[in-house]
């Protein structure tokens, strides 16, 4: 059974993503989708994305597949994880991509929202990026995504608290371009994506090369690379974590000790 419909009209596409039973977290099979659809999109010469939940829906994706994690003394967030590879893929697809939100955002569906090029939200969407709710590390190019777009201020609180933000506090910080209400979400996201469609293609392409380029961070010396992954893994072996991942397969909250 699909996880996502794919829809084209003219230059745009749209995939949907379509697992509500599991509140289209962002298991293997659904970024296996999502990618292939960016793939398919790049061959039909589509030149804007709107990527969405299906209408109407509580949740917009509850993150990272939970049950896919590592049980534990695996980093869960390795450069090739299927998180990782979705928003590589969002961020290096050749045209703007459009998160198009209604609901409540989690964990990686919040960075993949941030890597996305504009993010137009529904009234009442919450956004929460929450590793330490799970006891889990986050990785440094997820954290750059996060500093670039939030500022370190309020990305800490965000990260520290694992708390929802409202739509209305992640417009002021301008985390999104637009927050309108639900009924006009899709046709307010298509007037964009057509503003976006009259314009040239090449420079539109080009551009969004340029800021991606720009917008990796300072590269940082091997060694405070290599201290950043002895951190994560300090975290990642810790009985925290697997307390974390156990506590939301057992539907309870995680009991955590600090180690
Ligand atoms: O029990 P069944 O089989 O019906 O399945 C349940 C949930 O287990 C499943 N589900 C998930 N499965 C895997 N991974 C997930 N992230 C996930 N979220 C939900 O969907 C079915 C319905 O869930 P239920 O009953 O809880 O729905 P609800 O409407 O009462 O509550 C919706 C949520 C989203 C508030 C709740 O499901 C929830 O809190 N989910 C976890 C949100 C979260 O913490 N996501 C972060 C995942 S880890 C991640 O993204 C990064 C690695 S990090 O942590 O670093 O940011």
């Amino acid at each position: 059974m699909a996880l996502i419909q794919k829809f084209t009209e003219g230059h745009l596409g749209v995939l949907m993503m379509s697992n509500p039973a599991k509140r289209n977290c962002l298991s293997g099979e659904l970024v296996k989708e999502l990618v292939a659809g960016f793939d398919e999109f790049e061959q039909q010469e589509i030149h804007t994305v709107i990527l969405r939940a299906e209408p109407g829906v509580k949740v917009w994706s509850a993150g990272h597949d939970i049950r896919e994690l590592p049980e534990s003394r695996r980093d869960p967030l390795n450069y090739h994880d299927s998180l990782g590879t979705l928003l590589r893929r969002v961020q290096d697809f050749p045209y703007p991509v459009i998160a198009m939100v209604e609901g409540s955002v989690w964990g990686g569906a919040c960075d993949l929202c941030i890597s996305c090029d504009m993010i137009i939200c529904a009234e009442g969407a919450t956004f929460a990026i929450t590793p330490a709710k799970l006891g889990l590390p986050y990785n440094a190019s997820g954290i750059v995504h996060f500093i670039n777009v939030l500022g370190p201020k309020i990305a800490k609180e965000m990260f520290y608290t694992a708390q929802p933000i409202s739509a209305e506090q992640a417009f002021n910080v301008s985390m999104v371009n637009h927050v309108v209400p639900p009924a006009e979400l899709e046709s307010f996201t298509k007037d964009i994506a057509a503003s976006i469609l009259a314009n040239a293609p090449l420079s539109v392409s080009v551009i969004k090369r340029q800021f991606r380029l720009l917008l990796k961070g300072t590269p940082i010396p091997a060694e405070t690379f290599e201290e950043i992954q002895g951190l994560r893994r300090k975290v990642y072996d810790s009985d925290d974590y697997k307390e974390g991942i156990l506590s939301f397969k057992e539907k309870r909250a995680p009991v955590f000790k600090g180690r």
